[in-house]
């Protein structure tokens, strides 16, 4: 990979991931300068940082991949219905390589500042090895769930055990063998990683703050058939998940009420979508995410599921989640993560009847005296999602506007594409897009086709200068809070809410009007002259 860029260049991006690569591709294709900067030593984006035993997408492999070359989709043969992280990276590599990506990507390299020179007209990007190139766009494809955080645990310098964190996972294998292993944290990474860690571990002690609803994934090798009928019909499944779909998913939908059939009817179709496995279950009925008795009803199956795995009453209690609903938090797709709570090795630890008081020289202690002694710690304990990675970068907008300040209250953003004040600076999957909520690689390529639509017509047009009206930015706001607001999503605590981060803003952090809905109101916005946005020359 190249070690240095030129100084002065048209695109900026920074990360490389599924969203910067293919930014890469798109500003080649339309004949301008771009280059990448990655803080992983290789490209991959999420899927170079989350090695974690058992790191799985939890979206269907046919379908979170890469669209926009025909001939590298019917290529490429994937191996599972849910692809492991090694088998994902090695297909972003495939990609990269295919596409000669690699020249144009500097790696080990952190973008730390990017600030808009006024009299220039240009932005100045300042990166951790002291390169400063000037640039007429910056694109941030900065990823949504990769700022890795551990809390504030007091002592946590003193510990003098192994410590992880799912999300910057060592490259080697890390032997948990013979070892008393702490596990911080029960979401999708968690719900992972614990049935693995079981396995290996002398003994498991899982720490858990909220029990996580958790979908069995049924995951099994895709056969060739199954391949075959996908490769034949690709443009239209691809089509119809881009179009015609809430989350960019091919799944089996319905306009029905779970209230208005019977309870015999629903049982029926709870335990159909279950064995089927995936995400596929909260599609049962049109409105689980948002009528709270139709949502009882499906967190009612889901809960007694756990009471028919998990042996010991009081720890199936303990994991089954009671205070909020199904999938208002991001809810988890497992293999065998309840029957794990059967093993004579593995302890659940109620840390939300007793919180962590302290990390200690030799293990935790918790709020009410007890102190367990850990040889390794692993933090599953999430990210500052959607706005941590863009505000980890010391960006400045027109006359010395600071970004962290603009967002001080939540992010703002027109589209969740750009925000008033930051010309030229685009985010691919930003807050205020539906980015998380679905497939990304559908949303991510949606993004980069648009952002490339833009450049396209500035460069015809003569443009050399785009910014989002404060009008246009403030109505979006607005309209994504009142769409969430419709949704049962913002009644949980979640990262969709900000309200894993002590102090983080609490607004919801995603546009929940579905990604059919956001391409249409982008479409419109190309088709009506590019409304919301000033153009100069
Ligand atoms: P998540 O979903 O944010 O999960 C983090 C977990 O860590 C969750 O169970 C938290 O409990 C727990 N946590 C966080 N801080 C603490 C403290 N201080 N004490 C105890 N427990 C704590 O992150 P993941 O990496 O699992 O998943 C992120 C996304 O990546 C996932 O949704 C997929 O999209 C891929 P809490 O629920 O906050 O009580």
């Amino acid at each position: 990979m190249s070690d240095s860029a030129s100084r002065q260049i048209d695109v900026a991006i920074i990360g490389a991931g599924f969203a910067g690569l293919y930014m890469l591709h798109k500003c080649r294709g339309l004949g301008l300068s771009a280059h990448v900067w990655e803080a992983g030593s290789g490209v991959g984006g999420t899927w170079f940082w989350n090695r974690y035993p058992g790191a799985r997408c939890d979206a269907e492999s046919l379908q979170y991949s890469y669209s926009f070359v025909p001939e590298i989709e019917q290529e490429w043969r994937w191996t599972e219905r849910y692809a492991t992280q090694p088998e994902i990276l090695a297909y972003i590599e495939h990609v990269a390589d295919r596409l000669d990506l690699k020249r144009d990507v500097t790696c080990n390299t952190k973008v730390t500042a990017a600030r808009y020179d006024d009299a220039a007209g240009l932005w100045r990007v300042s990166t951790d090895k002291g390169e400063e190139v000037t640039a007429r766009f910056v694109i941030g494809a900065t990823g949504a769930l990769s700022a890795a955080r551990i809390p504030e645990f007091k002592g946590l310098e003193s510990y003098t055990g192994e410590t992880y964190h799912t999300g910057t996972w060592p490259h080697h294998k890390v032997d948990f063998a013979g070892k008393r292993v702490g596990i911080i944290g029960t979401g999708s990474s968690g719900v992972q990683l614990i049935p693995m860690l079981a396995e290996e571990a002398a003994h498991l002690h899982v720490f858990q703050r909220t029990p996580a609803y958790s979908i069995p994934a049924h995951n099994r090798p895709l056969d060739d058939a199954y391949v075959q009928r996908w490769n034949s019909n690709a443009a239209e499944f691809r089509r119809k998940a881009r179009e015609e779909t809430r989350n960019g998913m091919l799944y089996e939908t319905t306009t029905k009420s779970a209230l208005e059939v019977s309870a015999e009817e629903r049982q029926r179709e709870y335990e159909r979508r279950w064995a089927i496995g995936g995400g596929q279950f909260l599609y049962a009925y049109a409105d689980l995410l948002v009528n709270p008795a139709a949502n009882e009803t499906a967190a009612d199956f889901a809960r007694a599921q756990i009471r028919s795995i998990v042996t010991d009453p009081k720890v199936a209690a303990l994991l089954t989640p009671t205070d909020y609903g199904i999938g208002t938090k991001r809810p988890c797709v497992d293999t065998d993560y309840f029957a794990t709570f059967n093993r004579p090795n593995v302890t659940l630890v109620d840390v939300n009847a007793a919180p962590i008081a302290e990390i200690t020289e030799t293990g935790i202690r918790l709020e009410d005296g007890s102190t367990y002694e850990l040889d390794a710690i692993v933090f599953a304990t999430g990210f500052d999602a959607l706005t941590g990675p863009m505000l980890a970068i010391d960006v400045t907008g027109r006359s010395g506007l600071s970004l962290r300040e603009k967002w001080a209250e939540g992010p703002r953003a027109y589209l969740g594409l750009m925000s008033n004040g930051f010309p030229n600076l685009f985010t691919v999957t930003g807050p205020g897009s539906p980015s998380v909520l679905g497939n990304v690689v559908v949303s991510i390529e949606q993004h980069v086709d648009l952002i490339g639509t833009i450049l396209a017509h500035m460069q015809k047009a003569g443009l050399t200068w785009i910014e989002p009206e404060k009008a246009a930015e403030d109505a979006w706001v607005q309209r994504v809070n009142e769409i969430a607001a419709k949704t049962l999503m913002t009644k949980a605590k979640s990262w969709y809410m900000g309200a894993n981060i002590p102090g983080k803003p609490r607004v919801f952090l995603a546009y929940a009007g579905g990604v059919d809905n956001y391409r249409k109101e982008c479409d419109a916005m190309v088709a009506d002259g590019f409304r919301g946005f000033s153009f100069a020359a």
